[in-house]
């Protein structure tokens, strides 16, 4: 940290990169990974994918014949794999946070280009499942328009000079280091959104590092900020996730005073790689016993190094006992804050409480107390009495 930070020069103008940043292509390429790498009796790891963001078909072939140690070619992986893929185009799921972001700056007036490294065919294909976004953008470039991509700083240039702006008011949103060393190149400030945890050292040349698009605040740039928080929680599109409560691998919760009722990661990946990791609540429903306000984390356990996002509902209610083994079942409805690294155990444990109290006093609030009664949490009540 230095002394004297440089005033932030307010922008007027924004670029924002489509793979990794608005869509969730990398997550197609791991459930594609994940299914494929089973055949050869090994374990897809989701913490190392970043070795496979923004490199072409045939270096991720590469890297993963040589991590996974692959009895087989890169060639002949490109050849298995690539029919996997040919069918998902439409099922790439918008990045948390992403619609809600073109959105807030088309409504403000807020002129967005879109400037990605994929050909202009393949961004207008992949945008074109996603309603309202073309309309949204006053320009968009493909890395087929230019000479040379991203990290070259000619793809953000170009857009800059289409817009009819100096590259210095324009605000540049990315996830890949070659994205955000194209655009520091190009005099823009620069977003990093890393879709990958623990990246954020190596993003230094960024001018922010942000966990995910739900985190940015535009007002420091100089844009409108968002109106849509509501006593320090976002609402999200409510999400419900449920199964058997097994043992988890906490570092000891319950001794800390936060018990957490892990949910198994298996089954639960696809979902899981939808939401940033982060602290959300909602309403859980507990088999036979009721239904409880709770708040959690989506993360990935820096204790444990686990390769799994893991779920980690603290249930807002004094047990008595354990309930390992019944049926929980969650509804997610709110967003409090990016999963962070905190310098002491102390230091971690109060902020845990914060959010207790943050998401104990929101979900009296009417937007978020309607789904108490969501039909999901009810019937896993009803069937368990049913059947007791
Ligand atoms: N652990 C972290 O390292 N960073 C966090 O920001 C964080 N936030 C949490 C928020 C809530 C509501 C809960 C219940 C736990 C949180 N944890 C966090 C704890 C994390 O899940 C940790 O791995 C568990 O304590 C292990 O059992
Ligand atoms: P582990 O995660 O290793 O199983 P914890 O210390 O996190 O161990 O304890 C989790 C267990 O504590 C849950 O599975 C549940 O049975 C029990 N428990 C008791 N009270 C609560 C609560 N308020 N919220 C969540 N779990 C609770
Ligand atoms: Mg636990």
């Amino acid at each position: 940290m230095t002394a004297t930070k440089p005033l932030m020069r307010l922008v007027s103008h924004v670029i924002l990169d489509l793979d990794g940043t608005l869509l969730n292509t990398d997550g197609t390429v791991g459930e594609v990974l994940r299914t494929y790498l089973v055949k050869y009796g090994k374990q897809w790891d989701g913490k190392r994918a970043q070795r496979i963001v923004g490199k072409t078909p045939l270096e991720t072939a590469a890297a993963i014949v040589e991590d996974y140690g692959l009895p087989c070619t890169t060639e002949e992986l490109i050849s298995e794999i690539t029919p996997l893929f040919s069918d998902r185009w439409s099922n790439i799921k918008a990045l948390p946070g992403a619609a809600r972001l073109i959105k807030h700056l088309s409504g403000h007036g807020v002129p967005i280009a879109l400037a990605s490294n994929s050909p202009r065919e393949n961004i207008e294909l992949k945008i074109s499942y996603h309603n309202g976004w073309k309309e949204s953008f006053s320009i968009i470039i493909g890395g087929d328009e230019v000479k040379m991509g991203k990290p070259s700083p000619e793809i953000f240039l170009e857009a800059a000079k289409r817009l009819n702006v100096e590259p210095s008011n324009c605000l540049v949103i990315e996830d890949s280091l070659p994205g955000v060393t194209a655009g520091k190149a190009a005099g823009m400030r620069v977003v990093a959104v890393p879709s990958l945890p623990k990246q954020a050292p190596l993003y230094s040349s960024a001018d922010e590092v942000i966990n995910s698009l739900l985190d940015l605040e535009p007002e420091k740039w100089g844009l409108p900020p968002f109106q849509d928080w509501i006593e320090s929680t976002l609402p999200i599109e409510p999400w419900y996730i449920g199964g058997p409560v097994i043992k988890g691998f906490g570092r000891g919760s319950k001794v800390l005073g936060i018990p957490t009722a892990n949910l198994s990661a298996d089954g639960f990946s696809a979902i899981l790689s939808e939401h940033a990791s982060g602290v959300y609540f909602g309403w859980a429903g507990l088999s036979t016993r009721g239904i409880y306000k709770m708040v959690m984390s989506i993360g990935w356990n820096p204790y444990f190094d686990n390769t799994e996002k893991t779920i980690e509902p603290w249930l807002l209610h004094d047990f008595n006992e354990d309930f390992y083994g019944e049926e929980l079942r969650l509804a997610i409805v709110g967003y409090i804050r990016p999963e962070a690294n905190f310098p002491s155990l102390e230091s971690l444990i109060a902020k845990i409480h914060d959010d207790r109290n943050v998401a104990e006093k929101a979900l009296d609030l009417p937007m978020y107390s309607v789904y108490k009664d969501a039909p999901y949490l009810k019937a896993s009540l009803s069937q368990n009495n049913h059947h007791s």
